[in-house]
């Protein structure tokens, strides 16, 4: 008989959903949503939907597998576990345990993921990524101005006037924002779309305004000069709670409204009729990750910020800077499950660089690299060097569920469950602030163990089983901690499905901000403390004709690679039919200039790569010279985006830098019918 359990979605996304999930015989039938989560409502996406597809797929790893002679070959568990173990071991002897990398995403939003860290730092400490290709400027750039980077509770914006949503393309990544977008215009608040590309958001809003990518921070600093001149600006909160006004005074007044039009290629009135908007308040500004992954998007961020705070909507109901939600994942003691005190060693590199530290690294060289909850091969920026990288250590181990294009790589490939066979708990930093329950529903197929089992077993052969001489019980109540005292225990959650953290609904209220000087830092002391300019500044993205006129020359148009519709970056790409073929979307004058029509097959390249794939001219607007590839294709499937991206960091350190990007295109075949 076929029954129905609560249960949540682990994938990385703004929504964490709350799922209903039916079983029968062992197997999980189908996925719905549930209808009791305050937030998700019963509504899932078809990436949620189609886990069901992925958990039952014949392309599932069932056994350990070890590459010999260049194929793979299945192992018993005991004998990967003890030949992983031993080189592990001699590695750390031989070059100290730092020339070990662990190689990871975010793939899986269950706080036992975070378990792998653990093991590491038990194991001596290793080689860490730092920084986020994801997110990390506008992270860093709000720990700059507030401190941290905190949102509004979901509600909050039916306390809106104005809602402006920049650079998120939330009717496809943020389902539950969309709906709340509607409801929000039904009751009357005003709808503004920033973003080069007119999408499904664009369409139900007041007003759309396509900017030219990553010039964001030009545009913000028109709206702010507006907003002075008019007068409109909070002065109080200027004055009470504030650092550095002066210095963003100094930094508008040296530029004129026209050049700030022109860099942005948003016109003057349009600039000031979004300055007159985000004074009538409360204006809420939901950011997205689209403008930060730029070279200047860490300043991108802060002149966002600076607007939001100068036009008097920090710490106000219906108002707020919202980028992410940190206050969530902070309510969990990862630290009690992770034991950062047990590093002996640490080495860190960037998340972005990775490979490229990778084949640089001395003293020591990295000898072997472990992948958890990611796939660098298609993920990470710069394929090429990506793939030279991994493949240049002695010893890869990958641990998933698929033979993805970085397990193809590995020496040994560990088959791990999907959410369904494990227990756990899931919660996302970035929009809500639930968590929910995950039961363990049915047993993985063939001998796929989880990633705690695998940590578990390396760490007995390691000689420190005991700590990980737990049970997921313990786990999941040692990661909760100081939560079950405030009620959120795991009996609780068994029962509810999902429960509310204790997490301020309107954030900075108080207007103590977490900043060294407690104020909100137009200047920020952080950002010098680290050797940055603390001042704000107006910084260009690397490969555009002004900072670059020779790349700019060769390579004319702009590429995008945002998220796809229907996969979760690389993650449904083989499930979904009809099979995915490499879309390259462009602009009308694009098509124009170089005589293209709908279906063509051309070549995109740059210095650093290039892909083939079918074009499709944007229907409905975009910036001039914009071309989008969706990312997270497999190479069986045409290949990734990111052979053309650039894993240079952004302006502060910690961020991606994969939308700016030039690049040239040309026809390869006319479709037939052409
Ligand atoms: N369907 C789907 N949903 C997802 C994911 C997925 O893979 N698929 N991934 C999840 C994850 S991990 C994340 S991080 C989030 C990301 O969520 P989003 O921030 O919504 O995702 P992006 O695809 O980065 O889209 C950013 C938007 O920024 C725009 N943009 C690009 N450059 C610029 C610019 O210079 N200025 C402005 N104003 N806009 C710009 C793009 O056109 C796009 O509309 O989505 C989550 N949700
Ligand atoms: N060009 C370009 N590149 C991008 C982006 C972009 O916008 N453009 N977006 C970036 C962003 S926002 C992000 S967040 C990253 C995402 O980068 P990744 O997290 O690397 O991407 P995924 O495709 O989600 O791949 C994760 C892998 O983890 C595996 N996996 C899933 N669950 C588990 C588990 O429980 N255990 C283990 N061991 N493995 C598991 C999946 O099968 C999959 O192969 O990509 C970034 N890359
Ligand atoms: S991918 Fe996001 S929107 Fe889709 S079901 Fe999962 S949490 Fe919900
Ligand atoms: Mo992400």
């Amino acid at each position: 008989m076929a029954k129905v359990y609560a249960s949540a979605c682990p994938l990385n996304c703004w929504d964490s959903c709350g799922f209903k999930v039916t079983v029968e015989d062992g197997k999980v039938l189908k996925i719905d949503g549930d209808e009791s989560h305050p937030i998700t409502k019963g509504k899932i996406c078809g990436r949620g939907r189609m886990l069901e597809k992925r958990t039952n797929s014949g392309e599932r790893l069932l056994y350990p597998l070890k590459k010999i002679d260049g194929q793979f070959t299945r192992i018993p568990w005991e004998q990967a576990l003890t030949e992983i173990a031993e080189k592990m071991q001699a590695v750390k002897e031989k070059h100290g345990s730092t020339a070990v990398l662990h190689s990871h995403d975010y793939a899986n939003g269950g706080l036992l993921k975070n378990l792998d860290q653990r093991f590491f730092n038990c194991f001596g400490g290793v080689t860490e990524l730092i920084g986020s290709i994801c997110w990390g400027s506008g992270i860093e750039a709000q720990n700059w101005d507030f401190g941290d980077a905190y949102s509004h509770a979901p509600e909050d914006i039916f306390h809106c006037k104005n809602i402006i949503v920049w650079g998120r393309n939330v009717a496809r990544t943020n389902m539950h924002l969309f709906q709340a977008l509607q409801k929000a215009k039904k009751q009357g608040a005003k709808l503004i779309v920033i973003d080069p590309i007119f999408n499904a958001t664009a369409k139900i809003a007041d007003l759309h305004l396509t900017v030219k990518p990553g010039m964001d921070g030009f545009l913000a600093a028109g709206i702010m000069k507006e907003i002075l001149r008019l007068k409109l600006e909070d002065q109080a909160f200027i004055q009470d709670h504030s650092v550095g006004f002066e210095d963003l005074k100094d930094l508008l007044i040296g530029v004129t409204l026209e050049e700030l039009s022109q860099l942005a290629e948003v016109s003057e009135e349009l600039m000031t009729e979004l300055a007159k908007i985000f004074c009538d308040r409360p204006t809420a500004t939901f950011i997205g990750l689209g403008m930060q992954r730029y070279e200047n998007g860490g300043n991108t961020i802060r002149l966002l910020d600076a607007l939001v705070a100068i036009s008097g909507n920090i710490g106000i109901a219906g108002g707020g800077a919202n980028y992410a939600h940190k206050q969530v994942g902070q309510s969990f003691n990862t630290a009690s499950l992770t034991l950062p005190e047990k590093k002996e060693q640490h080495r860190s590199f960037t998340m972005m660089e990775q490979a490229e530290q990778i084949l640089a690294a001395k003293s020591p060289e990295i000898k072997m690299i472990f992948v958890t909850c990611g796939n660098p091969l298609t993920q990470v920026p710069d394929t090429n060097v990506v793939k030279k990288a991994f493949s240049s250590v002695d010893t890869l181990v990958v641990i998933d569920q698929f033979m993805t294009d970085t397990a193809e790589l590995a020496d040994y490939v560990l088959p791990t469950t999907t959410a369904f066979e494990e227990e756990d708990i899931y919660y996302s930093s970035m929009y809500h602030a639930y968590v929910n329950y995950g039961p363990k529903l049915v047993n993985a197929p063939g001998e796929a163990c989880s990633d705690l089992w695998i940590w578990t077993e390396l760490a007995k052969r390691l000689g420190f089983g005991e700590d990980f001489n737990y049970t997921r019980e313990d786990w999941i109540k040692m990661g909760l901690g100081a939560l079950q005292e405030k009620g959120i225990t795991l009996k609780k959650l068994k029962e509810h499905a999902h429960l509310e953290l204790p997490v301020d609904p309107i954030p900075w209220k108080d207007r103590r901000f977490k900043t060294p000087s407690g104020k909100f830092e137009f200047t920020s002391q952080k950002a010098a403390q680290k050797g940055f300019e603390g001042k704000l500044t107006l910084a260009l993205p690397r490969e555009s004709k002004w900072s670059n006129a020779s790349v700019a020359e060769k390579y004319p148009y702009q590429l995008l690679t945002i998220h796809p519709l229907r996969s979760n970056h690389s993650q449904h790409y083989h499930v979904i039919s009809p099979e995915p073929k490499v879309k390259i979307e462009i602009s009308k004058n694009i098509a124009a200039d170089l005589q293209l029509r709908n279906g063509d097959y051309v070549r995109v390249w740059n210095e650093r790569g290039e892909i083939k794939g079918y074009v499709s001219i944007f229907e409905q607007g975009v910036h001039a010279n914009v071309i989008n590839i969706d990312e997270g294709i497999w190479a069986k499937y045409g290949g990734t985006v990111n052979q053309l991206t650039s894993s240079r960091v952004s302006d502060n350190g910690l961020g991606s830098t994969l939308y700016d990007c030039l690049v040239n295109l040309s026809l390869v075949e006319r479709a037939s019918g052409n």
